[in-house]
């Protein structure tokens, strides 16, 4: 079966790739935004205003980014818990995303769930749940949809090295591979599941278990948002094709704990230096400052637009109590996934 390796080089100045200006600078905003709204919900986290635990994506930004980017409105995307810039391209804004983490009516889940369980439907998006990687299922569901009904549309699921263990996983891969579904599984090998290192995980390259079950399988720098972009764009063009389903391996580091608690000893931190050097949203800077972007006017656009969106969601309501066991079954007419309106500037038009 055919298995395509590919390790992404360094894309510079726009020289390759579907790629214009605005895009990457959308990239680069995506990134940022995630970051900041990340850090800045650590800090409410410390100061309680954040309940349960809280989950990041720090030096994972591209992963997400990159990938969503390249997804048409009409695609359906279910997103994990290192991939907040996923929710970001698809439109969700940070005020609802802070006000989701602190419990507020006028989060995405209405105060349901926090950190990590939400989607907003509206543009595409399933909310996770927290068994891994269940989520490679509900995609793989959602493409055999696509398939039966004949539509041209793409499924994507992001998922752990640590997802690679579990059953789930090979059931998704297979009938994905059986069905020939049009569906995109990136795998975030972030060289830690918890505590648990990769050799501890599985005994080959995880990019070879695609072959077994007939995808093609693309390892790429998951540090490197634009070739996040371009392996995805790929993909979806094979899956539009009708040739199948890709597992894209984005290679990156957890740089923070599991969680808020984990305090992540057990990371060498010579790994951990080894890795910052390679920093996400400074390779994407770096890049557009080359070619003349003003990024430091960006970096505080994005400061002041988190700003006064952290401090909306702080003046929102809690929800009311005796709503709680509203919505939380279907009643009446099921409303279907919308294709939502994303933000970004125009690229999914020239995929499709
Ligand atoms: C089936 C299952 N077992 C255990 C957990 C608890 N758990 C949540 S995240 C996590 C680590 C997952 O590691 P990985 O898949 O590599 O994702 P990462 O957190 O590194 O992004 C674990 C063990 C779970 N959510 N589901
Ligand atoms: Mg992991």
């Amino acid at each position: 079966m055919a298995t395509q390796t590919a390790q992404a080089t360094a894309r510079t100045g726009g020289a390759v790739g579907h790629l214009q200006v605005e895009d990457r600078i959308w990239l680069l905003r995506a990134m940022l935004l995630m970051r900041g709204i990340e850090e800045r919900a650590m800090t409410l986290y410390r100061q309680g205003k954040v309940p349960g635990s809280f989950y990041d994506g720090f030096g994972q930004e591209a992963v997400s980014a990159g990938a969503a980017f390249a997804m048409a409105a009409e695609d359906r995307l279910c997103i994990l818990h290192r991939d907040l810039a996923a929710h970001i391209v698809r439109g969700v804004t940070p005020a609802r995303i802070f006000a989701q983490y602190m419990g507020r009516e006028t989060g995405i889940t209405a105060g349901r769930d926090g950190n990590v369980h939400f989607g907003d439907y509206r543009v595409g998006c399933v909310g996770m749940v927290s068994m891994l990687p269940d989520m490679m299922l509900v995609a793989t569901g959602m493409a055999m949809a696509f398939k039966i009904r004949g539509e041209q549309r793409c499924a994507l699921t992001w998922f752990g090295d640590g997802s690679t263990s579990r059953g789930d996983f090979h059931e998704a891969m297979n009938w994905a591979g059986v069905q020939r579904l049009p569906v995109i599984f990136v795998l975030e090998n972030n060289q830690y599941a918890y505590s648990t290192p990769l050799d501890k995980q599985f005994a080959v390259d995880p990019v070879e278990r695609a072959a077994g079950y007939g995808l093609v399988g693309v390892t790429v720098d998951g540090n490197d948002a634009e070739a996040m972009f371009e392996a995805t764009h790929d993909a979806r063009e094979r899956a539009l094709a009708g040739d199948g389903p890709t597992m894209i391996e984005a290679v990156t580091m957890r740089m923070h704990g599991h969680a808020a608690h984990d305090d992540m000893k057990y990371v060498p931190k010579e790994l951990v230096e080894e890795w910052r050097k390679r920093d996400p949203i400074e390779q994407q800077e770096a890049r557009l400052r080359e070619i003349g972007v003003d990024v430091d006017a960006l970096r505080a656009e994005v400061t002041e637009e988190i700003n006064a969106a952290a401090q909306e969601a702080l003046q929102a309501p809690m929800p009311d109590p005796a709503k709680a066991t509203e919505g939380v079954f279907c009643e009446g007419e099921a409303e279907p996934l919308r294709d939502g309106q994303a933000p970004w500037s125009g690229f999914s038009g020239a995929a499709g």
